[in-house]
C-alpha cells in the first residue's frame, strides 16, 4: 500500500540549506534559511535562555503532562508580549503550539471548522509554508498584490484593490512585522486602512508574527498586531518564539483567537480540541523557558538587551550592504535594502541570476531572490555586493 506514495513537493528553502552544506567552496555565503547567525556564523543560545534552562533543570520536580492548552502562565506571558494591554485578557483564547508553524496550521484548521467556504488571502509572495499548508488543509489560497518589483516596497494600492474583492467571511493573512520573504512592510497609516477594509468587508484577520523584535524593536513591531487585535471583530494570531528567543528546535509557538461575536470559552475549547486531535499536549520545555524569562524582570531585561543587539547587528549589515552597493553600482537603486526590516530582503531578481550568483560566487540565496541578512558579516558584505553587481542585477 505504501508503494502508492509519490514524492511530495520539497521546500525550496530547506533544499537550499542542504545544497549549501554540500558545497566544498570555503568562501561560500549562506543567505538561505531564516536562522539568525552572528558575525562568526554561529546561532547562539541566548544568555537568558541558558539561565532559564539552568533554573529549570534545578527546580523542575515533574515532567508530567501539563494541559491541552499548555501552561496558562505561558499564554499570559505571550499575550502580554504580543498584545500588551490592547485587548482584555478574558476575550482571548490561546493555546501553546509546536512552533509558529503549529499555530499557523491550527489556525487554518480552525478556519476550516468555522467556515469551510472561507478562502485565505495571502500576500504575493508569502512564506511558502502558508501556501502549502493551506493546500494540504484544503483551503483555497488567493494571492493579493503585495511586493512592488519596481520599488521593492509594498504595492499598497494593488493590495487594497485585491483585498477589496474578498468575500464576507474570508480571511486576510498578514505578517505582523518583518515580512517574509520580502522585508517590505506596511506603515501604521496603511495598517489602519487595511483594518478599515477588513471591517467594512467583514473579513477575518489572521496575523502571523514570527519576528517580533527583529524589525524596529519589541514594542514597535507589535503595534500593527495590537491595532488589528483591538479593532477587528475576528482575529487569529499565530506567534513564534523560534527567532526572538533563538529556540528554533524547541518548537515554541502560540495560537490566539479573539472574537467579538463568539463566546471565548467555546473558542478556547475548540483550540484545545485541535491540540488534542493533532498531538495532544503541546511541547512544554521552550514555553517554560519563555515564561521564566518574561516573568523575571532581570532575565527579561537581559533577553530584550540581547535581542536588541541582534536587531541592530542586522540593521548595521543592511546599511553596510546598501552603501557598498551604492558605491559599486554607482546608483541608489539598492537603497531599499536599508529600508526593509527583519531578517530578509528580496532583491527582486530572476531565479537565473540567483543561480548565477550561486555558481559563480558561492552565494546561496532562495530562488525568489530572498536573502537572509543575518547570514552576512563584514567580510561577506563586499563579496555579495560584488556578486550582485557582476551578475547584472
Ligand atoms: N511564520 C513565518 C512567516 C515564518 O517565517 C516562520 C519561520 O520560521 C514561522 C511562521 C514559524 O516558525 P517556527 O515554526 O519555526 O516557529
Ligand atoms: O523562512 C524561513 O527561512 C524560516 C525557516 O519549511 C523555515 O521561516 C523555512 C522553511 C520551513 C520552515 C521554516
Amino acid at each position: 500500500m505504501l508503494s502508492n506514495l509519490k514524492a511530495q513537493p520539497a521546500d525550496k528553502i530547506l533544499t537550499l540549506m542542504a545544497a549549501y552544506r554540500e558545497d566544498p567552496r570555503p568562501a561560500k555565503v549562506d543567505l538561505g534559511v531564516g536562522v539568525y547567525k552572528n558575525a562568526e556564523g554561529v546561532t547562539p543560545v541566548m544568555r537568558a535562555v541558558k539561565e532559564a534552562e539552568r533554573r529549570l533543570v534545578e527546580t523542575q520536580e515533574s515532567k508530567s503532562y501539563v494541559a491541552l492548552a499548555g501552561d496558562p502562565a505561558y499564554a499570559d506571558a505571550m499575550i502580554g508580549l504580543i498584545l500588551g494591554e490592547s485587548v482584555a485578557r478574558d476575550s482571548i483564547a490561546a493555546v501553546a503550539t509546536p512552533g509558529g508553524t503549529g499555530a499557523v496550521r491550527q489556525a487554518f484548521e480552525l478556519i476550516k471548522i468555522a467556515n469551510p467556504a472561507a478562502k485565505v488571502h495571502v500576500s504575493n509572495p508569502t512564506w511558502p509554508n502558508h501556501v502549502s499548508i493551506l493546500k494540504y488543509v484544503g483551503i483555497e489560497a488567493v494571492p493579493y498584490r503585495y511586493f512592488d518589483t519596481e520599488t521593492r516596497g509594498v504595492d499598497f494600492e494593488g493590495m487594497l484593490e485585491d483585498l477589496g474583492k474578498a468575500a464576507e467571511g474570508d480571511v486576510v493573512l498578514l505578517h505582523g512585522c518583518c515580512h517574509n520573504p520580502t522585508g517590505a512592510n506596511l506603515n501604521l497609516t496603511q495598517w489602519q486602512k487595511v483594518v478599515d477594509l477588513i471591517n467594512e468587508k467583514k473579513l477575518l484577520a489572521m496575523v502571523d508574527i514570527a519576528y517580533q523584535g527583529f524589525g524596529d524593536g519589541l514594542e514597535e513591531d507589535a503595534q500593527a498586531v495590537r491595532l488589528v487585535a483591538s479593532s477587528v471583530a475576528n482575529v487569529l494570531i499565530a506567534g513564534s518564539c523560534s527567532k526572538n528567543f533563538g529556540i528554533y528546535r524547541e518548537r515554541t509557538g502560540i495560537l490566539m483567537a479573539i472574537s467579538a461575536d463568539a463566546e471565548t470559552p467555546i473558542v478556547q475549547q475548540n483550540l484545545n480540541f485541535l491540540n488534542r486531535q493533532n498531538y495532544s499536549f503541546p511541547p512544554d520545555h521552550g514555553a517554560r523557558v519563555v515564561t521564566t524569562i518574561l516573568t523575571d524582570p532581570e532575565l527579561r531585561a537581559d533577553w530584550a538587551a540581547e535581542l536588541e543587539e541582534v536587531r541592530l547587528s542586522m540593521l548595521g549589515l543592511r546599511e553596510q550592504l546598501a552603501e557598498e552597493l551604492r558605491e559599486r553600482s554607482g546608483s541608489d537603486r539598492f537603497g531599499f535594502i536599508a529600508q526593509h526590516r527583519g531578517m530578509f530582503s528580496q532583491i527582486g531578481t530572476t531565479p537565473e541570476l540567483v543561480e548565477k550568483m550561486r555558481v559563480d560566487s558561492a552565494i546561496y540565496m532562495v530562488s525568489d531572490s530572498r536573502m537572509n541578512i543575518a547570514g552576512l558579516n563584514d567580510k561577506s558584505v563586499p563579496i555579495l555586493a560584488k556578486a550582485i553587481v557582476d551578475a547584472g542585477v
